[in-house]
């Protein structure tokens, strides 16, 4: 079996949850090739050593640059923050290593095209990159795509698309990394607006053609990290950044909310937002038809809730649908029907999708063109807010003139 040497670059949150994917993907699924967890690399030796002990990678390094010269990594999985995506996802292309990167792929389009252009030259070369938008391979969002696919709901007229937290409604949770812009990039908007868009995308098939919304910072101003610079805070947010005594700026934006027109003239809304109290994960999206409705609750990630209008009036409503059958899309690999699965279950499937592609040469989805789609809708959503909310082309980023 033709081993895949694995190198992550990272330890946080994702690289918990990345970690557990390539331990279990190659024990559950009968993979293509077998991925190894060759080395985690990380700026602090001790902390990336703990954590190489802790999820099972034969090594840590510092250098980034140094590992993905190696002759023995074949893979680099980027779980950085946005600011260093681009830089390690084209380096590593470019030495000839199939990259799987964090979402959202970028801070900029700029740099989201750069890493796509080098992706395509990488794809002519054999070499695969891959971005992860992980929810896509939730079995039952991927099960609602297909009912779409088939026509389940007809003519797609409204998506709504939610994501929200609220970890960040206390004033004292001090700067991370996540609410400075030079390292984020974004909020709300690219953190988890990026998840709901790349959803509606891929649930639908539809892109997006224009958006009109407004972002918003609550806390203007939070405490600098008194003293250390990493740790975990709640939802998993990594709490490494600005260290020191008394606050500084959020340069970031808190609550994202925006309406988007489809290039098939269908409409869609979308909230993002780091403000809705009492909701700790909250991912929601429901697609309406002309012949029914398919709605997803990460809350209940184990189900859909299926309309379907061509069913006798009297016997028409909202049912919810079990995607824990053999039939139904990764499940049989794991247990038998109604026995759930969980959040941590699609980094596994990610690199299911991701090792086949790279073994059968086929680009995996989603692709950094994928990444690309929905960098310029964070673009120009963020455009728009500074343009009074004017409607907003996604592909130029530019006003579309008053008609
Ligand atoms: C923090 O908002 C976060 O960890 C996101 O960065 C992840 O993409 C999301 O899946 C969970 O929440």
């Amino acid at each position: 079996m033709k081993a895949l040497r694995v190198a992550m670059i990272g330890y946080g949150f994702m690289g918990a949850a990345h970690s557990q994917g390539w331990r279990t993907a190659p024990r559950v699924f009968d993979l293509p090739a077998e991925p190894e967890m060759a080395v985690v690399v990380g700026r602090n030796a001790e902390a990336v050593a703990a954590a190489a002990d802790k999820w099972d990678w034969a090594e840590s390094a510092t250098d980034w640059r140094e590992v993905i010269a190696r002759d023995d990594i074949d893979v680099v999985d980027i779980v950085t923050p946005g600011d260093s995506h681009a830089e390690i996802a084209i380096a590593a292309l470019e030495a000839g290593k199939h990259v799987l990167c964090e979402k959202p792929l970028a801070n900029t389009v700029a740099e989201a095209e750069a890493m796509a252009e080098a992706a395509e030259r990488a794809a002519a070369r054999g070499i695969q990159a891959m971005v992860g938008f992980t929810y896509r391979r939730v079995p039952a969002v991927t099960f609602l795509r297909n009912l779409i696919a088939e026509g389940a709901v007809g003519t797609i007229n409204h998506v709504r698309a939610s994501y929200r937290q609220d970890w960040l409604v206390d004033p004292e949770m001090p700067l991370a990394w996540r609410l400075q812009k030079e390292h984020a990039g974004s909020g709300a908007l690219g953190d988890i607006g990026a998840h709901a868009i790349d959803l509606a995308q891929f649930v639908t098939g539809l892109n997006l053609a224009k958006v009109s919304g407004v972002i918003d910072t609550i806390v203007k101003e939070r405490p600098l990290l008194k003293g250390s610079t990493s740790g975990t805070g709640p939802s998993g947010t990594g709490l490494s950044g600005a260290a020191g005594t008394g606050y500084g700026q959020v340069t970031v934006d808190d609550i994202a909310i925006f309406t988007g027109r489809f290039e098939s003239g269908a409409l869609a809304s979308f909230e993002a937002s780091r403000f809705a109290t009492g909701r700790k994960n909250a991912l929601q999206i429901e697609v309406s038809g002309d012949k029914g409705a398919l709605a997803f609750d990460l809350e209940d990630l184990n189900s859909v809730q299926f309309y379907d209008r061509t069913a006798p009036a009297d016997r028409q409503g909202f049912r919810k649908i079990l995607v824990t059958e053999a039939e139904h899309p990764y499940v049989s690999a794991w247990w038998p029907a109604g026995h759930m699965l969980g959040y941590e279950h699609g980094f596994s499937h990610q690199v299911k999708d991701l090792v086949e592609g790279i073994v059968g040469g086929a680009v995996p989805h989603p692709s950094f063109a994928d990444g690309l789609r929905v960098q310029r809708v964070l673009d120009a959503v963020e455009r728009s807010s500074e343009n009074d909310s004017a409607w907003t082309r996604v592909a130029s980023g530019v006003p579309v003139p008053a008609s």
